[in-house]
């Protein structure tokens, strides 16, 4: 078969909606795509762990202590899975983490701001957590199999994120003056950075077209911004709360809320590396590898010594003691 018709045949299977499975032919450039996307969504995982994790010794009482250790924990698992998703491409683990460490890969611009009162939290599960949804559940459709239902197992998890946040801003927004105001301000701070999460516009994204042809993506970034903006608007104003945007207005026309512009110089900035917490974000997970770095050598110790002693070990001594109860 020529490269030509393996082209055709696999995008033939896209357009019947088959999963393209990792042992599958792919074009060069399919593998790349994924790789890179697949890649920068593992790592916005495990660093968006960070800005909340901050929050973990200061929660109020100890079940939102509870629930936010179990939400930052969910975030771990989502890079796990979609590491591991990479991995079935031919990536490593190693070079994954190293350009990451090394300010080579980038990771969603959001994580990138500072989380400066307990109602970021509600804010981020309700506002950041919700955009991802929008996001994945278009993504949970694409063609590439494991991460297709990596996407699956991901969004059923972080739709108990969104549920959490919204219930923080609803409880935050119905109590004292200082309360709402504190609601209020965290609202104003992550608007714009969460309507960023989406990506450039339409126009200025250039992996799009090609990420559409192969079934990645089936929405433009153009496009789930504003189902998450009209999602979103009539929920906020219904519990008395705004979004900082003098220009936003419903068009009757189309039933749309269209916000104002974008500050892409912003957002450019923070994806560039110089945005308020970048530097500071990167070292936490630098130190985190570092503090790792024993555990990584243990189990590799481990691994050398099944090489030499079988899979077993050195046989134990079998005997009636080994299930005697204390
Ligand atoms: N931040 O051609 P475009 C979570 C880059 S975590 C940084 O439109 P594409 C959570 C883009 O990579 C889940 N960079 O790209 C965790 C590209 O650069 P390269 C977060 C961005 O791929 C903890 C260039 O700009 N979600 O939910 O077609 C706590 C041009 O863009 C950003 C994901 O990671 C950005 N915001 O579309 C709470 C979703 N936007 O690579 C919650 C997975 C764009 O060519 N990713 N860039 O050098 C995607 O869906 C898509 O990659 C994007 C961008 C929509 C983000």
């Amino acid at each position: 078969m020529t490269d030509e018709a393996r082209l055709e045949a696999f995008e033939a299977r896209i357009a019947r909606g088959e999963k393209i499975e990792p042992g599958d032919w792919m074009p060069e450039q399919y593998r790349k795509q994924l790789i890179r996307m697949i890649s920068q969504h593992a790592h916005s995982e495990i660093v968006g762990m960070l800005p909340e994790g901050a929050w973990i010794t200061r929660a109020p009482t100890l079940r939102r202590k509870l629930v936010l250790l179990a939400k930052v924990q969910d975030e771990a698992g989502h890079g796990q899975y979609l590491y591991h998703a990479a991995e079935t491409l031919g990536a490593t683990r190693e070079q994954m983490l190293d350009d990451l460490l090394s300010s080579r890969a980038k990771y969603s611009s959001v994580f990138n701001y500072p989380t400066l009162s307990w109602a970021d939290i509600g804010v981020i599960g309700w506002l950041v957590d919700g955009a991802a949804i929008i996001n994945q559940t278009m993504l949970a459709k694409s063609s590439y199999g494991p991460y297709s239902r990596a996407m699956l197992r991901i969004c059923a998890e972080e739709t108990f994120h969104k549920k959490q946040g919204q219930e923080m801003v609803i409880l935050l927004s119905q109590g004292t003056p200082k309360q709402r105001a504190m609601v209020q301000n965290a609202i104003n701070r992550w608007w714009w950075p969460t309507l960023m999460m989406f990506g450039p516009h339409d126009s200025e994204s250039k992996n799009s077209a090609e990420l559409m042809r192969w079934g990645v993506k089936t929405r433009s970034n153009d496009e789930l911004r504003q189902v998450f903006v009209n999602q979103l608007i009539p929920d906020l104003h219904a519990l008395g709360l705004s979004v900082p945007d003098p220009q936003l207005r419903f068009d009757e026309e189309t039933g749309n809320w269209l916000i104002g512009p974008i500050d892409w110089d912003e957002f450019w900035r923070v994806v560039k590396g110089n945005g308020p917490c970048n530097a500071e974000r990167l070292e936490a997970r630098r130190q985190a590898h570092e503090d790792g770095r024993w555990v990584r050598e243990a189990l590799a110790a481990y691994a050398e010594k099944q090489k030499t002693e079988g899979p077993q070990g050195p046989q134990r001594p079998q005997g009636p003691c080994e299930f005697a109860r204390p």
